[in-house]
């Protein structure tokens, strides 16, 4: 029987997906998209699951499309590919009901880049590197990446980054604010770990609206978000979650919170 392609497991509330591919740095495959995608469901669809870290096997994080797959072979419907595979990637990761961790092991390119970037908080080892490798084979950026990059390091600095194709190494992502955070390689499992545990302790639903209150407000003037800010909190204002932490609070307690 052949290996599976992403790794699952979970300690706690945590769910870790690998990526499986190591021989190929992680490349997409149609079939690893295909699995991709139902562990995401799977763990989306899981009340137990609070948050999600997505990691590398080996010594990539994930080299993006597989090139020596057919589908990718000049002449094809690259189109059709992004629509079948990498756009409902993009819509899945952000549409997570729990926040989403990518915990970056190696090098990240061209849509294995952007897959990172579009997780929630991003952890890299030091010796982990970030490549825009689109420009280098005649592409443009793509799995949301025209859009992330000059909303995470500003206009200037994203289309050189682009353009040029060059590598960012994690303490440098981390510097010009492309990731959450660079660690040292040992540290890396250990801190992600621990970063997931956190956040799951934490009102999830309530993490995955600033998600996307902070996505939509890029395309709102203040009004509009303060708008919504006011619409968001009359909601989370009557939530268990609001209740607990202000029982926690007056209890001089942890909170333990359970919406999602
Ligand atoms: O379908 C479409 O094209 C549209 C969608 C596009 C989305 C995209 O992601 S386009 C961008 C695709 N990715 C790339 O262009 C990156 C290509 N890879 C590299 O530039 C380098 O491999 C890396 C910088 C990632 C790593 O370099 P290095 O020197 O550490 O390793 P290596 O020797 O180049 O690669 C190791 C092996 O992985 C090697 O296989 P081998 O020779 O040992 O059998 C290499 O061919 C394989 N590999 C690396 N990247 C890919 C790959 N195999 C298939 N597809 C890859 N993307």
């Amino acid at each position: 029987m052949s290996e599976s392609l992403i790794l699952a497991s979970q300690s706690g509330s945590v769910a870790t997906l690998t990526l499986n591919r190591p021989a190929a740095m992680n490349s997409f495959t149609t079939a690893m998209h295909r699995e991709l995608l139902a562990a995401l469901d799977r763990a989306a669809g899981d009340e137990t699951v609070r948050c999600v870290v997505l990691t590398g096997a080996g010594r990539a994080f994930c080299a993006g499309q597989d090139l020596s797959d057919p589908l990718a072979a000049p002449g094809k419907d690259l189109g059709s590919l992004i629509d079948a595979h990498y756009r409902p990637l993009v819509e899945r990761l952000r549409s997570m009901p729990v926040p989403v961790v990518a915990a970056v092991n190696g090098v990240a390119a061209g849509a294995g880049a952007n897959l990172a970037l579009c997780c929630d908080l991003v952890v890299a080892a030091r010796s982990a590197s970030f490549i825009q490798a689109f420009s280098k084979i005649g592409l443009v950026p793509d799995t949301a990446g025209t859009w992330l990059l000059p909303r995470l390091v500003g206009h200037a600095r994203a289309l050189g980054i682009a353009m040029l194709g060059e590598k960012v190494m994690a303490a440098e992502a981390a510097q010009i604010g492309m990731v959450w955070q660079c660690v040292d390689d040992e540290a890396l499992s250990a801190t992600a770990a621990a970063l997931a545990a956190r956040l799951a302790a934490l009102p999830v639903r309530a993490l995955v609206a600033t998600r996307h209150a902070m996505a939509a407000a890029q395309g709102m003037d203040v009004g509009e978000a303060l708008a919504e800010e006011a619409r968001l909190q009359r909601g989370f204002g009557a939530s268990g979650d609001y209740l607990e932490g202000i029982a926690a609070f007056r209890e001089k307690r942890a909170p333990r919170f359970s919406e999602r």
